[in-house]
């Protein structure tokens, strides 16, 4: 039987980052209904698989399992070119325990430095997964390259967003309209060959 997801549908949006689930929610577009995993009760799983897909696919079949509803999980992260692509999928937890992400953009600038390079380039991954809780599953992956600035501009979005100018654009992520942002990026791009895939 195909994968195909309903309009009406309630979804759990499986995610503990608000500034995520905003992006989500204005991408699903009215489309669904939406739980938020936080708001069901749901414990964040420990993230130990070694790709975007991987932990997107852990997160979101955690979640079905759990609430006994289809899900949807991203997991998503910066990747730097000088840095041999870190921190990638430790972008969360490069901002330590208190989710400083002021501390995760000096470090990225402190590890550039180091590397002697100047070589700015980098790209955000968003990895989407929709899990069912009888088993199936659908993940799929998009990306956004740019450079990085520093010292960050701007207060919109969340993570990362201030250090991230897109390839062909003069704003950060954290200086840009909400509406841009999601009409270009890495999630964005995800969601579109979910739609694709799903809906
Ligand atoms: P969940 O697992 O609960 O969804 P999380 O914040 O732990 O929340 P990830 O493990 O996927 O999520 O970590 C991805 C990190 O990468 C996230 O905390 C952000 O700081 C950063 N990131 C991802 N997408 C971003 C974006 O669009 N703009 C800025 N930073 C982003």
């Amino acid at each position: 039987m195909p994968l195909i997801l309903e309009p009406g549908t309630t979804l759990v949006a499986a995610t503990h980052n608000p500034g995520k689930a905003k992006e989500l929610v204005a991408l699903l577009d009215g489309r669904f209904e939406i739980l938020a995993a936080g708001s069901l009760g749901l414990p964040e799983p420990d993230e130990t698989e070694s790709t975007f897909t991987g932990n997107a696919l852990l997160k979101a079949r955690h979640a079905a399992q759990l609430s006994g509803r289809i899900a949807l999980a991203d997991d998503s992260g910066l990747s730097v070119a000088a840095l041999d692509g870190a921190p990638g999928i430790f972008s969360a937890r490069w901002a330590g325990p208190t989710k400083d992400f002021a501390q995760a953009m000096a470090k990225v600038e402190a590890r550039l430095i180091e590397t002697g390079s100047d070589d700015r380039s980098a790209w955000f991954t968003s990895a989407l997964a929709v899990a069912w809780p009888d088993g199936p599953a659908v993940v799929v992956e998009g990306r956004v390259d740019g450079r990085l600035v520093f010292p960050g501009r701007g207060d919109r979005g969340f993570g990362y967003d201030p250090i991230f100018v897109p390839d062909g654009h003069g704003q950060t992520f954290g200086e840009m309209d909400p509406v841009h942002k999601d009409a270009m990026s890495h999630r964005a791009r995800a969601f579109a060959l979910l739609k694709a895939a799903l809906f």
